[in-house]
């Protein structure tokens, strides 16, 4: 069994300068009521933690790391870019390459702004449509979540809803009453509010999967139908994809379904483990941004030239590597790993996965939204985090996030963490 007495004199050191002891909610570890263990270090698909514990990693910093961590080439990029500069506030090189990437990468995308995290990117992406459209409203779903943007902490997900506080303290009424809630999967919903306020909805803001309530699937024709109404209305349909984007394909969700969005947020792999974040679309609608438009946005490290530099050594890796092929492999032989345990064990419980991303629901019942996954069993899935940590496996420790493979999960890693969940399962459903 594991000790991690270090972890708890940091984390109690933590706590006494940093509310909550950590920089953001969910790696608490609140949900699975304990206390997080403090990393020492992490190269490819392990992490060792400050106690010497070493852990393969299914989280990979939420999605950033999907060569591994530390990858050599944005190691050894990031060291020479900064020998030139580690912040300028001044145009660079790297801003346009990095933008002509993602343009090649996202053909939706004309025009692309880096900003410094998906909050950004989903925060101005709201306010561009609200500038561009002169309408106030927006319709986001439930269980998604687009960042602390005050305007969309209304029935959000990830560390909001584990934390139990979907609508966060803070955001004023009057705000909050701009954002029409809806139940993912639901068209009737949608329609509903179109029909007593069309003409008043700025946007429509998605996650065209949404993997911040475990990672739930749009039934079949749901995203046609949004992009089809929006059209019909003048709203503009925002993907919110910071974490699928250039993870599930290169081009996105979008890519794999074949919709264009408006605008769509990206973030996370474009920064290669860097703080970035970036919103982009038709130009039409980009172009009502400062300097040139009347939609205000800034940032002081926007643009910052190691974390371009990252991103942009990330995306070539990926492409040199071929990895999102590569990417669905190893999540292949993840799922069919996990099948195989739930058939011996004759248990169906229900397992989505999409490429890098998975998430293990301790129910049998079809989950469609995050009304279907409050109904899960948390206490196994509790029993199974710990478990499973135990065995040297690192999942999210939250039933509301998904898991992230990275390139760096090679066969032992899988037959490994294969032996750790069969016995991890065994714990939580005993
Ligand atoms: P950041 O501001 O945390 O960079 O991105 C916000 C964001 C926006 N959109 C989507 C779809 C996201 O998943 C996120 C952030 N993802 C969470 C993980 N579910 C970040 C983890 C955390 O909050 O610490």
């Amino acid at each position: 069994m594991p000790t991690r007495d270090l972890s708890s004199k940091l984390f109690r050191a933590a706590k006494e300068v940093i509310p909550g002891g950590v920089n953001s909610p969910v790696r608490a570890f609140k949900s699975v009521d304990g206390e997080p263990f403090f990393v020492q270090r992490a190269r490819g698909c392990r992490i060792w933690d400050v106690d010497g514990n070493e852990m393969i990693d299914y989280v990979g910093t939420w999605g950033p790391a999907i060569l591994g961590h530390a990858p050599s080439a944005v190691i050894d990029a990031v060291s020479h870019a900064a020998k030139e500069g580690i912040s300028f506030g001044i145009p660079n090189r790297h801003e346009i390459e990095i933008a002509r990437m993602i343009c090649d990468y996202v053909p939706s995308v004309e025009k692309v702004r880096m900003v410094n995290s998906g909050t950004e990117a989903t925060m101005t992406a709201i306010r561009l449509a609200r500038g561009y459209t002169g309408r106030d409203k927006i319709i986001k779903f439930e269980g998604c979540y687009h960042g602390h943007v005050d305007s969309l902490l209304v029935a959000a997900g990830s560390g909001a809803l584990t934390l139990g506080t979907p609508d966060s303290a803070g955001v004023p009424k009057d705000l909050a009453r701009l954002t029409i809630t809806l139940p993912f999967n639901q068209p009737e919903a949608v329609e509903e509010a179109f029909r007593e306020c069309g003409d008043e909805i700025a946007a429509i803001i998605l996650e065209p999967y949404p993997a911040n309530a475990g990672l739930v699937f749009p039934k079949e024709g749901f995203l046609q139908f949004l992009r089809d109404i929006t059209e019909k209305h003048g709203t503009v349909l925002i993907f919110d994809e910071v974490m699928t984007g250039f993870r599930l394909a290169k081009g996105g969700v979008q890519e794999l379904v074949g919709i264009t969005p408006d605008l769509t947020a990206m973030g996370k792999v474009i920064g290669g483990g860097l703080p970035v974040g970036a919103f982009g679309g038709k130009a039409e609608i980009m172009d009502y941004l400062a300097p040139d438009g009347p939609v205000y946005q800034a940032g002081t490290l926007s643009g910052n030239p190691l974390a371009m530099v990252a991103g942009i050594t990330q995306l070539k890796e990926m492409e040199r590597l071929d990895g999102w092929n590569r990417l669905d492999q190893i999540g292949q032989q993840f799922e069919d790993g996990v099948r195989g345990i739930l058939r011996e064990m004759g248990r169906d419980l229900t397992l989505h996965r999409v490429g890098s991303m998975f998430c293990l629901f301790f129910s049998e019942e079809e989950i469609l939204n995050v009304d279907d996954v409050k109904k899960t069993d948390f206490d196994a899935f509790r029993k199974f985090f710990w478990a499973a940590l135990d065995e040297g496996v690192y999942f999210a420790p939250s039933a509301y996030e998904a898991g992230f493979i990275s390139l760096s999960h090679g066969e032992g890693d899988m037959e490994k963490t294969v032996d750790a969940t069969r016995k991890a399962l065994k714990a939580a459903l005993s």
